[in-house]
């Protein structure tokens, strides 16, 4: 049967945890059950939630699992979302750790256009790590200072250069300014260097200019368009995944997201909104504070996260994890351990703050990667690479012990 089932945390006594699991389930599906009249109870049967699985777990706390039938609902996030965890998310304690779709259901979402194969393809760059960094103070530069910033990135061997999330629309790097912008900066250092750097705009303004401006990006060249979802919804992810005329790859940053997840009692778990639900939604990839940097997530979530967006599904592509905040080349081995080859490295000022510039941040961290691939400690790498040894004693190495 068409559905989803439910898995909630909630807190307090366990003691009363069937009769609050059996209002749940009839309260968002049929309202009161048994006051009603025979017939009505037989026509609402389609309709009615029920109680899968009640545990007491310890601390005062209760897992809690309830499945609903999709006959009460159409077959889109904000209707899923507003049944499993409408008025319940304001009702006291308790957290949405997970949603369980039937393969029915799970087709109506798109996953990622593109995947981990696919943005593998566009880089043709496969069995390593990617690399990632971060424009950093481009507010109020012209576009000449984005273009040399972009090179040195280039020229360090990143991968994917992504806008800020806090760049949007503004008269001196205008959104598709910097699209054909990057293309010929990333073609001539493609020429030169023979090293392919693709370019993530970011993708802002109001929600209903959102697939038009897509379309301009796409028309202008771009490759790939970060998008602040959380501010917007999955549903507008979805909507940008789902048009074909945009088709382009989609980068999904956390901003907002804490809000949402952070609580250990309210909210989303973290590997059930930035690792499954964006994944069915169309990202292609997913940032989310890493276990070791300025702003970390419990390691636990961490991995779920990753992974949710990376665990075999017949129907939905893997999306690329990509652990992120306060990353220096020295934490390449904690990363590599807990993310493996199908993620990437991400870093803003991890790169450009490097003492020889984004281009030297870059190499150090290439360094560190092909290191850590070789089982070679990196103070030993760091022996006979400048740009790492300088990364080295600049911010020091975590080697992963298991
Ligand atoms: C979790 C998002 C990280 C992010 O967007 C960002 O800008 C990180 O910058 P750094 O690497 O901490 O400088």
């Amino acid at each position: 049967m068409t559905s989803v089932t439910a898995s909630y945390i909630v807190h307090g006594s366990t003691d009363n945890l069937e009769k609050k699991a059996e209002g749940i389930a009839l309260g968002l599906t049929v309202g009161s059950w048994t006051d009603l009249p025979h017939l009505e109870q037989k026509q609402l049967q389609r309709h009615k939630g029920r109680v899968v699985s009640v545990e007491a777990l310890a601390e005062n706390k209760g897992l809690i699992k309830i499945f609903y039938p999709a006959a009460n609902f159409s077959t889109d996030l904000p209707a899923i979302l507003t049944t499993v965890f409408g008025k319940l998310s304001l009702d006291g304690k308790i957290k949405l750790v997970d949603l369980q779709f039937s393969d029915e259901l799970k087709s109506a979402f798109p996953g990622p256009a593109y995947g981990i194969d696919g943005i593998r393809r566009m880089l043709n760059k496969y069995d390593t790590p990617l690399l990632m960094s971060i424009f950093k103070s481009v507010i109020g530069k012209e576009l000449d200072y984005f273009s040399t910033q972009l090179r040195d990135q280039a020229l360090g061997g990143i991968d994917i250069v992504k806008d800020d999330e806090i760049l949007f629309d503004n008269p001196l790097t205008p959104f598709t300014k910097r699209i054909s912008k990057a293309k010929s900066v990333l073609d001539g250092v493609y020429e030169e260097t023979g090293h392919r750097t693709i370019y993530a705009v970011n993708l802002s303004g109001k929600t209903f200019d959102l697939k038009d401006k897509a379309k301009r990006a796409k028309e202008s060249g771009a490759d790939l368009l970060l998008f602040n979802v959380f501010a917007y919804g999955l549903d507008v992810l979805q909507a940008i995944r789902e048009d074909n005329e945009i088709g382009l790859p989609v980068m999904a940053h956390p901003a907002v997201s804490g809000a949402f997840t952070s609580s250990p009692y309210y909210g989303f778990s973290h590997r059930l909104l930035l690792g499954k639900l964006l994944r069915y939604a169309g990202a292609d990839l997913s940032l989310f504070p890493s276990p070791y940097g300025s702003v970390a997530l419990e390691r636990n979530s961490a991995l779920g996260i990753a992974r949710e967006l990376t665990s075999e599904d017949s129907r939905i592509k893997k999306a690329l994890p990509v652990p992120s905040a306060g990353i220096h080349p020295g934490l390449t081995p904690l990363l590599y351990r807990d993310f493996g080859v199908d993620s990437v490295i991400n870093a803003g000022g991890g790169v450009h703050g490097h003492p020889l510039g984004a281009a030297g941040g870059g190499k150090a961290f290439n360094q560190a990667i092909r290191a850590v691939m070789s089982d070679i400690p990196l103070e030993l790498a760091a022996t006979d690479h400048l740009e790492l040894k300088q990364a080295v004693e600049l911010w020091g190495v975590s080697e992963a012990t298991v």
